[in-house]
């Protein structure tokens, strides 16, 4: 896979900047770009891969397309007309953010290569230092964008270090090793396998699929975009638009099915039954991949070709426990072995509890790991958190979505950035940190509101749901009061602290 924007050794990284920004994928970029434009041009990206990307950049499996329409997977202030079909396929995706990057101007302020190991309040200084395996930066400011899906997690199984084979995540894809005529298990049946699986059945001589719980998968409304579709793209700007709207609000209107009354999912039910009856026909297979919960409590994944893959003659779902995996196959709790030589682990990523808060230290000497350790991740507006100041995270906590764009919330969060910083600069503030009360309500608030969600009410487990019992990744309401909420950054809900105050403080430290 080739990139446009790589640095193969990163230039020197300047000691001091007003914002540092870590992460380059659909967060860093479109905050280096809106940073810029609003005029804060003393920033810094840092990422440690060798290209803009994120999530995109890493995820090169095979099949690996986006489930959320092209049209909404965009920037909005840097459409594609270029989009070759109503689901945008990886690398499209890659090159359309690889593009943009380019196109914006902003790269000479981003290192790749560059991995952040601490993040430290200085709260004598009102600085954060940020140690890097590049050196040091002085920042005022620090946005994380780093990704709630960005960890590849393992899954703990008995013996799977004593396999002798091939084993990859499908975040990490070993595209050097060629699956033509393998045995190959792809463990788990989540967003990435349903993908996976349809392309993996095609190359290998034995797939066995391994499925602890059958997700909801409903058909895929995938196709190329005509000739006169791309033209309207290219040159009819408001046609563009005009689509992109149709489809948010289209989106919009599957809210109430998540987090008021199940039953209103009732048609979506329907059709992934379908989706199941037209692509299966052995009976047992088709109660195997039967869901027990309810539709909407872990993400509704969409294929067309999951069901049809499973079914073929060369494919085995295996539903029984994995008990452990030997150094030639995976033994499942019936006591029976699989021998393969490769194995797909899909099985997710960290989302409760995010590596990166090991390493950032606010302002009483607690990292944010600590600070979560007993509530789960919290956040006010699931950007700022008190004790951090001058900390921004942009998919932060509560911000997640399962039936819209990513891209929408996180405009949201880089439109409230901006507001702060606009304030900051209007009030001469040195720090920003929200009230511990202001953060607080909104989190009652949100949990209140999680009570009658299908993800809460569903009878699944999913990643969505932390080890207290708490939803803290999801956010429970239409994404458009996600975007008026956020549309001004309202300073009566932080404890601010000027420079009169700042100077005060550095003296009495000093003293
Ligand atoms: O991961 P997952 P994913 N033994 O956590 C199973 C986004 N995404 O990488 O359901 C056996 O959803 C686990 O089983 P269970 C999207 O937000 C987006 O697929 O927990 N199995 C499950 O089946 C998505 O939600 C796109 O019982 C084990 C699977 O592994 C998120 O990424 C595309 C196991 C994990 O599923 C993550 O998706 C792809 C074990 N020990 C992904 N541990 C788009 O198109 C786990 N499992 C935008």
């Amino acid at each position: 896979m080739t990139s446009t924007n790589q640095q193969i050794s990163p230039a020197p990284l300047p000691g001091r900047v007003r914002t540092l920004v870590v992460g380059a994928g659909f967060a860093g970029l479109g905050t280096a770009i809106k940073l810029d434009e609003n005029g804060f041009t003393d920033f810094l990206v840092v990422d440690k891969g060798s290209s803009v990307g994120g999530t995109w950049r890493d995820n090169t499996y095979p099949g690996a397309a986006c489930d959320v329409p092209s049209q909404l997977y965009s920037f909005s202030f840097a459409p594609n007309p270029g989009w070759s079909r109503s689901f945008s396929p990886q690398p499209e995706i890659r090159a359309y953010l690889e593009r943009t990057a380019e196109q914006s101007g902003v790269l000479d302020r981003f290192r790749f290569g560059v991995t952040v190991e601490d993040l430290t309040w200085d709260e004598t200084a009102g600085l954060w230092t940020v140690s890097t395996d590049h050196g040091t930066v002085v920042a005022d400011i620090v946005i994380t964008g780093s990704g709630g899906l960005s960890e590849p997690k393992l899954p703990e199984i008995a013996g799977i270090d004593t396999f002798q084979g091939e084993v990859f995540h499908s975040a990490r894809w070993n595209h050097d090793y060629d699956l033509a005529g393998k045995r190959v298990a792809v463990i788990g049946t989540g967003a990435s396998s349903i993908q996976i699986v349809p392309e993996v059945a095609k190359q290998v001589a034995h797939l066995d699929v391994y499925q602890r719980t059958a997700p909801w998968v409903m058909p895929r409304k995938d196709r190329p975009y005509k000739g006169i579709e791309r033209l309207g793209f290219r040159f009819v700007p408001f046609f563009q638009k005009a689509f992109r709207t149709g489809i948010y609000w289209g989106r919009e209107c599957f809210v109430p099915g998540f987090v008021v009354n199940p039953k209103l999912a009732a048609p979506a039910v329907k059709l992934s039954l379908k989706n199941i009856a037209d692509g299966i026909s052995d009976p047992e297979l088709r109660k195997a991949v039967t869901p027990n919960f309810q539709l909407g409590c872990k993400r509704v994944l969409i294929s067309n070709d999951y069901y049809p893959a499973l079914a073929q003659d060369h494919v085995d779902l295996v539903t029984d426990g994995i008990a452990e995996i030997t150094p030639t196959g995976i033994v499942t709790q019936d006591g029976t072995t699989r021998e393969v030589d490769a194995i797909v682990v899909a099985t997710g990523f960290y989302t409760t509890e995010q590596p990166i808060a090991q390493h950032i230290t606010g302002r009483d000497g607690r990292t944010l790991a600590d600070a979560w350790r007993d509530s789960g991740m919290t956040a006010y507006k699931g950007t700022t958190i008190s004790g951090f100041p001058n900390l921004f995270q942009i998919v932060g906590p509560n911000t997640g979505l399962g039936h819209s764009s990513m891209v929408f919330m996180i405009e949201s969060q880089i439109a409230y950035i901006l507001s702060a910083l606009q304030k900051m600069g209007e009030r001469e503030l040195v720090s920003v940190e929200p009230r511990p009360e202001a953060q607080d309500a909104w989190n009652e608030d949100l949990q209140q509101r999680m009570q009658r969600t299908v993800w809460n009410t569903g009878g699944c487990a999913s990643w969505y749901i932390d080890s207290h019992g708490r939803n803290t990744t999801l956010w429970p309401r239409t994404t458009y009061k996600f975007r008026s909420l956020l549309s001004d950054f309202d300073l009566d809900a932080y404890v601010v602290a000027g420079r009169q105050e700042q100077t005060a403080k550095t003296k009495e430290n000093a003293a």
